[in-house]
């Protein structure tokens, strides 16, 4: 069994890419499943109030963001083709589009009401409620354009189209997957499958790609409960830093799309890929979390005398 811990819900696209990938990957991991919406203590105890989802856990290290989880798959499987950071430029352009303005555009043309009947189903009347009004509030606060859902079933069309096109081999990018299959796949898995709209009809390469993605399903998993999970993190060091005579300074991290809650800690290491925080909580100790150096806003904060929760 691998270390490896997955905070997630089942409705995630993001989530969906890190489980297919841990199916691909063949690794067993723990799950712990988290609300759909904030308040999660776990994470806020965990990540700092980072309010993305997934994350994941190894010991004393958290990783937020789907790319520094993927490269933490990549090297407990040894499979680089999932480390983002390792693939050609034309891969990396293509992940950054289908991560951001594709998935938004999936997301948009599959809201609605047979969406909202399983978000009921999934959770109550009440946490679906509270998820419309948590994730129209994200929207007021993001620094992404919306866009109309007559412009976002124009984009999902225009995708389906250029995978069509692209899938003259088996996977996107070649023969075998990489993290370009894992990142466009969850988006068009969130409106075919969760959101059942028929968009797939008339592109077979696409269904026939989507089937073999579907194929690797989610690998080994065990339940976790979160308090164990924490609990884990209190009992394990973080692994040894990149440049360990780097002298740290008191710094907030926050992602500069949406869900922009900062997360406030110890910068301790500031790399070309990365940007590791150590962060401080009485029920973790401390744990340093993972984050990609782009997309990432990193502003400097006073010291505080107590940052323990
Ligand atoms: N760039 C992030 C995007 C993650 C993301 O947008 N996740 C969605 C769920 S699929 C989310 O966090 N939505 C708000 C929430 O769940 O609170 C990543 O790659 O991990």
């Amino acid at each position: 069994m691998s270390d490896l811990i997955l905070y997630h819900y089942a409705l995630s696209p993001f989530s969906e890419k890190i489980r297919t990938m841990l199916g691909y990957a063949g690794l067993s991991w723990q799950s712990v499943t988290v609300k759909e919406m904030p308040p999660r203590p776990e994470l806020e105890a965990l990540a700092g109030g980072y309010r993305k989802i997934p994350v994941a856990q190894n010991g004393a290290d958290v990783f937020c963001d789907t790319r520094t989880i993927a490269t933490e798959i990549a090297r407990l499987a040894g499979k680089p083709e999932l480390d983002l950071s390792q693939q050609p430029k034309e891969v990396q352009q293509f992940v950054e589009e289908v991560d951001l303005e594709v998935f938004l555009a999936c997301v948009i043309f599959a809201s609605g009401g047979g969406m909202l009947a399983k978000l009921i189903r999934n959770t109550s009347l009440w946490d679906a409620l509270r998820f419309l009004k948590d994730r129209i509030d994200m929207g007021r606060k993001a620094k992404v354009k919306a866009i109309t859902p007559a412009l976002a079933k124009q984009r999902v069309q225009a995708h389906l189209k250029r995978l069509e096109s692209l899938l003259v081999r088996d996977f996107l990018f070649g023969d075998t997957p990489c993290v370009a299959d894992f990142s466009a796949y969850p988006s068009l898995w969130f409106v075919a499958e969760v959101a059942n709209k028929p968009v797939l009809t008339p592109f077979p390469a696409v269904q026939a790609w989507m089937n073999r993605m579907r194929s690797f399903g989610h690998g080994k998993v065990t339940a976790l409960q979160s308090d164990e999970a924490l609990e884990l993190a209190y009992c394990s060091e973080p692994r040894p830093l990149p440049d360990a005579d780097a002298i740290p300074r008191r710094v907030s991290v926050a992602p500069t799309d949406y869900g922009r809650d900062p997360v406030t800690g110890s910068l301790c290491h500031a790399g070309e890929k990365c940007l590791i925080l150590a962060h401080d909580h009485r029920r973790v100790g401390r744990v340093h979390l993972h984050f990609p150096r782009s997309g990432f806003q990193v502003q400097p904060t006073p010291p505080t005398q107590n940052s323990g929760d």
